[in-house]
């Protein structure tokens, strides 16, 4: 499913091969906006090397923002954001014995110097991180500015939509 060539500008990393269901989340979003990514299972703590050196040759193989997804003692953003200057985006996922609390801690309290743009706990994290990725390259890309404009406002219809029915069934 990655897809892999010299355009790739999204490194969505994961911690374990246990986080794929979420992170096909963010995958959808960018198959949606037509953003190129790349997909890795790797982790700071069990191939801490290879995280490192992931986060060390992103921006020179073109890479413009790193997203990790991590449960438990999630370090992996902070890792990758230690060894690169490209934003990295977090997102915790759920699960284990605090069911996510653990990881968002983990994610979120970054020290100062380096940090990690922390999304929700699990699937709207997904999402939310992708989102914010596409938001950061719409800044300079006037075509994705637009999809992003499209988007919001199918938001707010299906809203409109939802708000339409609620109404209609309160009147019977
Ligand atoms: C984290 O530990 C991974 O990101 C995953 O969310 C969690 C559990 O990993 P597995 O034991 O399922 O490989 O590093």
């Amino acid at each position: 499913m990655a897809k892999k060539d010299s355009k790739v500008e999204i490194g969505l990393l994961m911690g374990s091969d246990s986080d794929w269901p979420l992170v096909k989340g963010a995958v959808e979003v960018f198959d949606k906006f037509g953003i190129k990514y790349e997909v890795k299972v790797m982790s700071a703590h069990r191939t801490p090397d290879l995280a490192a050196g992931y986060a060390r040759g992103a921006a020179r193989r073109g890479l413009k923002i790193i997203i990790a997804a991590a449960g438990g003692a999630a370090h992996l953003a902070g890792t990758l954001a230690a060894h690169t200057s490209l934003p990295v985006i977090g997102i915790p996922v759920k699960g284990g014995a605090f069911n996510g609390l653990d990881a968002l801690l983990a994610t979120v309290q970054m020290p100062a110097g380096i940090p990690v743009a922390t999304v929700a706990v699990g699937s709207s994290g997904a999402t939310n991180a992708a989102l914010l990725a596409v938001q950061i390259l719409a800044l300079n890309r006037s075509g994705l500015a637009s999809k992003l404009s499209r988007f919001k406002k199918d938001l707010a219809k299906k809203v409109e939509k939802g708000n339409a029915r609620v109404q209609q069934e309160l009147k019977k």
